[in-house]
């Protein structure tokens, strides 16, 4: 493992820090766009005044805190491993390089005690999950972990109500930040409902009751995208819906069905979809940063 000595240091002095993740870089977002917005993103965590962390693995060895070099490195290669938690031994011993999902990066993040990890979209329960069985590491992961994630909430490839019912299964509590509606990642609103939210403070108080009262999990901060970038749902739904059918058509399977759908939407949208991940990418690592003060602070 290496880690950069700027964010050693922020462990080790309890600095705020914001771990961010590699396979919306890599997997995620069109070169070269993905990395402007990965170097974007983590300017906005500093510009809060916390450190940002891009975590991802490069010929085998876990990176906290990538390079600029590393990032693009990523960002730019082929064969890049889509890494959910239980790939991460597989990418360390055969010395490959692979990008950390939400599941691979909150699993290290937690290693080394970052606490808290923005991101732009949250994987989830599949539409059709009933019969492909595709459900994402990552519900469970945040079940297992105990941290805190920001997103943007998740994208409607997914089915929004069963990932909320799932996560309320596996016990992880889902927030909205100045909202009572579960966004939709494009849209800020999905119809289905979830407990408000409406300061960094709130959130560091829930997480540290949580920990008093000895519930191990990790709580969903769900931060609609800003009102402004919001794209109209009529024409989010007619992409997604192409999107999914052809994924359906080309009997896409397993992990590549997210990186698929993702691409097509960008496609679709004619660039527009990335403008508006661009934007919510940046304001869940401000809220992020936020949080990760307010816990300091406490
Ligand atoms: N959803 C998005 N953007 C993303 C992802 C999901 O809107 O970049 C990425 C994240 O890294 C997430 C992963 O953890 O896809 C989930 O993949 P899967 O559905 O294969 O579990
Ligand atoms: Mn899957």
């Amino acid at each position: 493992m290496k880690i950069n000595n700027e964010i050693l240091d922020a462990i080790n002095t309890g600095k705020p820090i914001v771990a961010l993740e590699s396979t919306i870089i890599a997997q995620g977002m069109p070169y070269p766009k993905n990395i402007q917005i990965a170097l974007a993103v983590e300017e906005e965590v500093r510009k809060i005044g916390a450190v940002p962390a891009t975590i991802g693995i490069i010929n085998g060895k876990i990176i906290i805190g990538m390079t600029q070099e590393e990032i693009h490195h990523l960002g730019h290669t082929k064969d890049v491993l889509k890494l959910s938690t239980r790939e991460i031994p597989f990418c360390i011993a055969e010395k490959k390089d692979g990008a950390t999902t939400v599941s691979a990066t909150s699993y290290i993040a937690e290693l080394v005690g970052i606490r808290v990890f923005a991101t732009g979209g949250i994987g989830g329960v599949h539409r059709n999950a009933e019969h492909s069985f595709d459900i994402s590491r990552d519900l469970d992961e945040l079940a297992a972990r105990n941290i805190i994630v920001v997103s943007a909430g998740a994208k409607s490839i997914l089915d929004l109500a069963k990932t909320l019912e799932y996560l309320e299964t596996k016990g992880v509590l889902v927030v909205g930040f100045k909202t009572n509606e579960f966004p939709a990642f494009y849209t800020r609103k999905s119809g289905l409902t979830i407990s408000e939210v409406n300061s960094a403070k709130e959130i560091a108080n829930i997480y540290n009751t949580k920990i008093s009262l000895g519930i191990f999990s990790s709580i969903l901060v769900a931060n609609p995208i800003p009102q402004e970038y919001e794209i109209p749902k009529d024409k989010v739904d007619q992409w997604i819906d192409i999107a999914v059918s052809e994924s359906q058509e080309k009997r896409i399977k397993g992990k590549k069905v997210t990186p698929f759908l993702l691409s097509r939407i960008v496609e679709l949208s004619k660039g527009k979809a990335l403008d508006a991940n661009f934007e919510l990418v940046k304001n869940n690592a401000r809220v992020a940063a936020e949080i990760a003060k307010a816990l300091h602070d406490n």
